[in-house]
């Protein structure tokens, strides 16, 4: 256990050896092990997620908080315990130094597991599809966690754009606003999610990893604590019809509204609702997309590893 900044660590030992030799590393979350996805396809998908990376040629670090400790990078039982019980919390950055005080399990989000990544030394976490500003946010004001600390933390996202039950062009814009980097690898558009294009242009397409490395390194190096936003869109063949995934989208919506659901429930009620009224396309979807995403993630975390090593050498 390593407790250099204060906060417990526990890492995994392949990941510690990764990250004492250099190796590249992506970090990923685990409320979507808890809260995105049902047992047992949870369990598979975050196992097949850490295949992918490691195909991408990284070391996958699952996070997750167990004891009061942040784990970096879970071992299978871990997951399987995580994946099959019930109450874990969700638990966010407002969240993470009350769980860390007082001693339970947890689950973090984006957000959270960007924390845990820069303690632990990670450049690079990948996800599937981000949080961001949600519909109606205007009056609510609720704008997730996730982007506000991508202002906060030095670390390179990787994600298929973000969750298309939320405003995307909000939640452009808010990047926009922030100073956080969007660049999108081998694409125009900022996906949304499963959907392989949002129907928004990215500002800036980059189809070669090594410049990629050289961006996030570029960022940092003028001085910025925060992170990059990077998007992949879904591989074709996992893709849903965008105009599919927003008539369920508009009926979720509708369904949490009358059903007074708010806060940080939203996001799971509204990802269930729309898995119901796809008849479970758009799960299967996010877990296809969750996989891809996360080899990408790891070829770009090995292209970055490899440019920062050609730095100092
Ligand atoms: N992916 C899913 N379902 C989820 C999430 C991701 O398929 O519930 C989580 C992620 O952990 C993300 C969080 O960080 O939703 C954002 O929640 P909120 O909108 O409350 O900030
Ligand atoms: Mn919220």
């Amino acid at each position: 256990m390593s407790t250099h900044s204060g906060i417990p660590l526990v890492f995994g030992e392949e990941v510690s050896e990764a990250l004492h030799a250099g190796d590249p590393v992506v970090a990923l979350e685990s409320n979507v092990i808890t809260h995105g996805l049902r047992y047992p396809d949870n369990a598979a998908t975050a196992k097949k997620v850490e295949d992918a990376v490691r195909a991408g040629g990284a070391v996958p670090a699952t996070i997750g908080i167990d004891g009061g400790r942040l784990v970096i990078g879970m071992g299978d039982a871990d997951i399987e315990r995580f994946a099959s019980s019930s109450g874990i919390p969700k638990v966010s950055s407002r969240d993470l130094p009350v769980v860390l005080a007082r001693g339970g399990m947890g689950a973090t989000t984006v957000a959270s597991s960007l924390v845990a990544a820069q303690l632990a030394g990670i450049p690079f976490f990948s996800s599937a599809g981000i949080g961001g500003v949600h519909r109606g946010a205007e009056t609510t004001m609720d704008v997730s966690s996730d982007l506000i600390q991508f202002t906060r933390s030095k670390v390179a996202v990787v994600c298929a754009g973000a969750k298309n039950i939320l405003d995307l062009n909000l939640t452009m814009e808010y990047l926009e606003t922030q100073c956080v980097p969007l660049i999108s690898y081998r694409s125009d558009d900022f996906p949304a999610f499963y959907c392989s294009s949002s129907g928004i242009r990215s500002p800036h397409r980059i189809d070669d990893e090594a410049l990629v490395a050289r961006v996030v390194e570029n960022h940092w190096a003028a001085g910025n604590n925060s992170g990059v936003v990077i998007t992949t869109p879904p591989r074709p063949e996992d893709a849903v019809d965008l105009a599919e995934a927003e008539a369920a989208v508009a009926e979720a919506l509708r369904a949490a509204e009358q059903d007074g659901v708010t806060g940080n429930a939203i996001t799971k009620y509204l990802m269930r609702a729309v898995d119901r009224a796809t008849g479970g396309k758009t799960a299967r979807a996010n877990m296809a997309v969750l996989i891809s995403t996360a080899e990408v993630g790891g070829r770009l975390a090995a292209a970055h590893a490899r440019h920062v090593r050609e730095r100092a050498s």
